[in-house]
């Protein structure tokens, strides 16, 4: 007996079984993969095409339906031709999610990209910083960095100097500001609603469509491409770093052994002892190296054998990408650099308050914080209105800081061996922060929010020969548009710009940015009038004051898919966000919360359905410590901001 699974497009055979498998469920009889949720079963007996029937079932039943299978002969007590409808997607060992709704077929995987082809003549090498958790408070970013906070005199001479020859991004903005969502989609140069990434466990490739990566465009045309520590978020939501399809080191690719040791959230496993910051002495770091110190150690060596091999006659460009892990948390780092930072030098936030009049919804209980041992002690509720003990906020601001120059001091490191090598001149130098950080401002903590704090990062590129005098421009930038950017600055390549909407699915190598080189040449050159982002919650009850539990990062490691991919009832909340400066001369942040991916809106917003709006006026309130979205008088400038909002994000060059 054969039961056949059928995919996307009512087309293909994915998998054959015979018995219930052991990690799949019984019930009623029925044989269910983990997390299936059958809702309805009909005989297609009568039909010419049963699988085509029953496909067509699904994908008439407004969104109910996002998956479905044809049992074609009798089982489980189920006659031959039982279409069994499911209400939510399939994972573990079933096959990869298909989805089927609202009669719209989805769109077939794009094609395969190209065999690698000789890389163009003259291409650059490329060496790809990324930095956990780094929020643009560097002194390239101007005298006062994080608006609405003051900061110490800070210690990156490294990251400096890399900026001195660089363009600066002062404005520069994430697409949603936790790990796995923004790394994915600045890996592939889409935003979240075409990688459909909006947790910490699915991969693009299996929810979104297998779409070519930054490695991966290099890789197919002629670069060594090389990664080590976090670039990917690791594990299932990377399939283990895109090892599949990124690396030419697919085979080892590098992460510090010490990392795990150095990370933990309870005392009795971890070298920080569960804590949220600690400074290492030097005797303690000598038994116990810290993890970005073996990763910029791994990478010096790779650079000296790069140059090796290019000695012996391998005139292949490489892209080397090193992705340091501070200074996420917990903040440690070696006592020397605490020393950059003497306590009368922390000041607490100005504004440790929520904004006035903010929707309930736009809140992080910062639970991530809230996990490590010692600050677990404090019983902090992460209640908006709610403020941790002084001393310990000026202790993990000081903390942090150390940790910044730490990182500095790792990529000084790196910098210098590429100086010392033959690549020095030839090399496009890309360096960013995943996303910004709330530091205690507003009385909130790490990322999870569509707050300017959290939405805010760092970015810079040095392209020889185009920005060695280094440019700083205030003119707005995201992070989909480094993918362009390096392709065309590295190899003279210009990208493909997406299609709009949805038939950025079929495409496999586009840009949903815009390339950044024209800032190169002027840094006052407009690439686009505004910057998107936007931050799932789980389903906010209109009428119970928004209290349903936030979906935020999870703390407890294990990760589970966001509800806004995998509906079991209700779907999600999504929060648009963006930053513009509108025809007044004033800059406003403006957000919308609306349902998502609920009854009739598989995937989408129902923007009809608003649980909250806010709107700052950089301008006048930097911090956004004022939501003006209640306020009388505004309404036609509100009117506009949500035409905007609405119509989403225009790119290409
Ligand atoms: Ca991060």
């Amino acid at each position: 007996m054969r039961v056949f699974y059928f995919a996307v497009l009512c087309m293909t055979i994915s998998m054959a079984f015979d018995t219930c498998p052991s990690t799949w469920s019984h019930n009623d009889g029925k044989c269910l993969w983990p997390k299936q949720h059958s809702y309805a079963h009909h005989s297609v007996a009568q039909a010419s095409d049963p699988t085509a029937a029953c496909c067509a079932l699904c994908a008439g039943s407004d969104g109910k339906c996002v998956s479905w299978l044809l049992f074609k002969d009798k089982k489980d007590g189920f006659p031959a031709n039982t279409c069994i409808l499911n209400n939510a997607t399939v994972r573990g060992n079933a096959p990869s999610s298909p989805i089927c709704v609202s009669g719209e077929a989805p769109p077939p995987p794009p094609q395969p990209t190209p065999r690698p082809s000789p890389a163009p003549a003259g291409a650059l090498n490329v060496l790809f910083f990324a930095v956990d958790d780094l929020r643009p408070e560097l002194n390239a970013f101007g005298p006062d960095p994080i608006p609405g906070t003051v900061s110490p005199p800070l210690h990156t001479p490294h990251i400096d100097a890399l900026a001195s020859k660089s363009l600066v991004l002062k404005k520069n903005y994430v697409q949603q500001a936790v790990c796995s969502p923004t790394r994915q989609s600045l890996l592939t140069g889409r935003r979240p609603d075409r990688t459909r990434v909006y947790d910490l466990y699915s991969n693009f490739r299996t929810v979104g469509a297998n779409y070519t990566t930054i490695p991966e465009h290099f890789m197919r045309s002629g670069y060594k491409t090389i990664g080590m520590g976090k670039i990917f978020h690791p594990g299932h939501a990377s399939g283990g770093d895109d090892t599949c399809c990124s690396w030419s080191n697919r085979s080892f690719y590098y992460h510090a052994p010490n990392l795990k040791l150095w990370s933990g959230k309870d005392a009795a496993s971890s070298a920080n002892d569960g804590k949220a910051w600690m400074a290492v002495s030097p005797k303690v770091e000598a038994a116990h190296p810290l993890p970005d110190n073996q990763t910029a150690h791994h990478a010096i060596s790779t650079i000296e054998q790069l140059t090796t091999e290019y000695q012996a006659g391998d005139k292949r460009p490489f892209f080397l990408a090193v992705g340091f892990h501070k200074p996420h948390l917990p903040f440690v780092a070696s006592e020397e650099f605490f020393e950059y930072y003497p306590a009368s030098a922390i000041n607490l936030p100005p504004n440790q308050y929520p904004p006035s009049g903010m929707p309930h919804v736009a809140w992080s209980s910062y639970g991530e914080l809230r996990a490590y041992a010692d600050q677990a002690k404090l019983n902090a509720t992460g209640n908006p209105g709610s403020k941790l003990p002084e001393d310990d906020v000026l202790a993990l601001r000081r903390a942090y800081y150390a940790a910044v120059t730490q990182t500095d001091a790792m990529l000084g490191k790196v910098m210098a061996a590429l100086e010392a090598s033959p690549f020095k001149d030839n090399t496009v130098i890309s360096f960013w922060g995943d996303h910004g950080w709330q530091l205690g401002e507003h009385g909130e903590w790490c990322k999870h929010t569509n707050f300017e704090y959290a939405a805010r990062a760092p970015m810079m590129v040095h392209v020889p020969g185009l920005t060695d005098n280094g440019a700083v421009t205030d003119q707005y930038s995201e992070h989909v548009d480094l993918f362009p950017t390096l392709s065309e600055a590295a190899m003279g390549v210009k990208m493909p710009v997406c299609p709009q909407g949805d038939d950025s699915f079929k495409v496999a190598l586009c840009t949903e940015g815009s390339s950044l080189v024209p800032l190169m040449k002027d840094p006052k050159t407009a690439i686009k009038q505004a910057a998107f982002s936007q931050y799932p919650r789980g389903y906010q009850s209109k009428d119970a004051n928004f209290n349903a539990a936030y979906y935020e990062e999870d703390v407890s490691g294990t990760a589970s898919t966001s509800p806004c991919i995998e509906s079991t009832g209700k779907g999600c909340t999504m929060g648009y966000t963006l930053v513009t400066r509108a025809s007044d001369g004033c800059e406003y942040r403006y957000t919308e919360w609306a349902d998502f991916n609920t009854e009739g809106f598989a995937y989408r917003v129902n923007w009809e359905r608003n649980v909250g709006s806010e709107l700052y006026n950089h301008t006048a309130d930097p911090g956004e410590n004022v939501n003006l979205a209640g306020k009388a008088g505004l309404s036609d400038l509100k009117a506009s901001l949500s035409k905007m909002l609405r119509a989403g994000p225009k790119f290409g060059n």
